[in-house]
């Protein structure tokens, strides 16, 4: 419960009508996309100037709350969960267009403005911003930011943190931080953004970004391969890449193309079966597709390839980048426990035998759905549950896994969360990725940045009591 004196300066600082309290929208703020939290907030507010955040996180300060930063709250390892009485500071109405420069490509938002709306304000600019996911829909640029979304084109354009080139933050000691403003070229010292970016909304809100922009991509085209084996798609990702300048490479289980086929209405690619798909996309270019179709023929003289097809117009492409794309939301149906792991590439065939060896021992009774972005060492591994056996045990169950799963990560020197981040689901697991000295510095970079501690506490690591 807020006290009332602090309720009635939230609400002179965003206007009475910006505090909201009512159980639905307590609960609809206080959730990502996991579910293993219950909603418990004090109060949303949602300032509309970086001066009135400013305020909010003084005013936080002064009276010891815990506060919790929340964008499109598509996360999916708790990140933006408020289930202990915090505030939760919404970005939603910081949504413009602050500036744009087609000389620079370069455009500044506002941190709650959505991801596809960037895209589309990008396209009719006729340029790009390439960072994109099924999520883009409703997931806002800060929140990305925060996380350092990766998503399906990152084999060709990175991540996030690769397109931002300027932040304006507002600190949990309530400094506001104007960084890097837009430029190329920069070397004065530490790069404050690089902190910020990742870092899950534990250092500071982050309010405005500017955001580089880059010339618009040619249509694509799409391959979906069937594929014999886990390590033959990675000879057959070393194939395409060295021929071709590939846009995506993502790979997907006969479990998940059988349960999105299922669940959504989808046609399957082709008529034969294969444990695993290939998703392969590049820029359809003059020549491309004939280097392709040998490159498959290649493939399938090795038998690494079963079946293949190309798409032949965009609404085919849209079609096929389905069935890798709703693969996510078409689990949720089994309240699955999710892996976001990676390692390099160059280690993926190892890595994946010996991780197929250890789920298939571990989760004898379990059923598990491979899929993710394979191009960039990725593996989103679901594991699903089983209708009789309730959440919490399943979870339990899992996360004992997981331990294994983070001591091969460690072998293998491997990433416990690739692109999800870490909040409170993947934080037993940090130890895995990052050293003790490690740790012992972002304690003491987040005690710099937030003296009292007052941003996103708990999540990504504990402090030390
Ligand atoms: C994807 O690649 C997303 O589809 C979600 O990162 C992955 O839900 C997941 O495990
Ligand atoms: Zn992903």
């Amino acid at each position: 419960m807020l006290p009332d004196q602090v309720l009635s300066q939230l609400k002179a600082i965003v206007g009475p009508q910006h505090v909201l309290l009512e159980s639905e929208d307590l609960q609809r703020f206080g959730v990502d996309r996991t579910t293993l939290w219950q909603a418990n907030p004090c109060a949303v507010v949602l300032p509309s100037a970086v001066t009135m955040v400013q305020k909010i996180i003084r005013l936080a300060n002064d009276c010891n709350l815990a506060v919790v930063p929340s964008g499109g709250r598509t996360g999916l390892s708790g990140g933006a969960v408020a289930s202990d009485g915090e505030l939760i500071i919404a970005l939603d109405r910081i949504n413009t267009v602050i500036d744009f420069n087609a000389i620079d490509r370069a455009v500044t938002v506002g941190a709650g403005m959505i991801t596809a709306d960037l895209q589309a304000f990008a396209a009719k600019h006729d340029l790009l911003y390439p960072v994109d996911f099924a999520a883009a829909g409703s997931s806002q640029i800060g929140g990305n930011i925060a996380t350092n979304a990766g998503g399906i084109n990152v084999i060709r354009y990175g991540m996030t943190r690769d397109w931002v080139i300027g932040l304006k933050v507002v600190t949990g000691a309530g400094d506001i931080l104007d960084l890097n403003q837009g430029l190329l070229k920069n070397n004065t010292g530490y790069d404050f953004r690089h902190l910020f970016i990742g870092s899950e909304g534990t250092l500071g809100l982050i309010c405005e970004a500017t955001l580089q922009l880059t010339r618009p991509q040619a249509d694509t085209t799409v391959m979906v391969l069937g594929i014999e084996t886990f390590a033959a798609i990675v000879e057959v990702l070393e194939v395409f890449k060295t021929k071709i300048e590939l846009t995506a490479f993502e790979f997907f289980s006969q479990a998940a193309l059988d349960k999105v086929i299922k669940r959504q209405g989808h046609s399957a690619p082709f008529a034969t079966q294969a444990p695993f798909y290939a998703l392969i996309e590049f820029e359809t270019r003059t020549q491309v597709t004939s280097v392709a179709l040998a490159l498959f023929e290649q493939c399938a003289a090795q038998g690494w390839v079963l079946d293949g097809v190309v798409s032949q117009s965009l609404a085919q492409t849209r079609a096929l980048w389905r069935l890798r794309e709703d693969i996510s939301e078409t689990l949720w149906h089994w309240q699955p426990y999710k892996n976001d792991i990676s390692v390099r590439v160059s280690k993926m065939s190892d890595f994946l035998a010996e991780v197929d060896q250890l789920v298939a021992a571990r989760y004898p009774d379990f059923e598990i759905v491979w899929y993710g972005h394979i191009g960039d060492g990725n593996l989103h591994l679901n594991i699903l549950k089983p209708e009789d056996l309730p959440q919490t045990e399943f979870f339990e169950r899992c996360g004992i896994v997981s331990l294994e799963i983070g001591e091969l990560l460690a072998r293998y020197g491997g990433s416990i969360s690739a692109e999800h981040g870490v909040g409170l689901l993947k934080k037993s697991l940090l130890p895995y990725s990052r050293s003790p000295v490690e740790i012992a510095l972002m304690r003491s970079i987040k005690k710099t940045f937030d003296p009292k501690s007052i941003l996103n506490p708990g999540k990504v690591f504990d402090a030390l009591v």
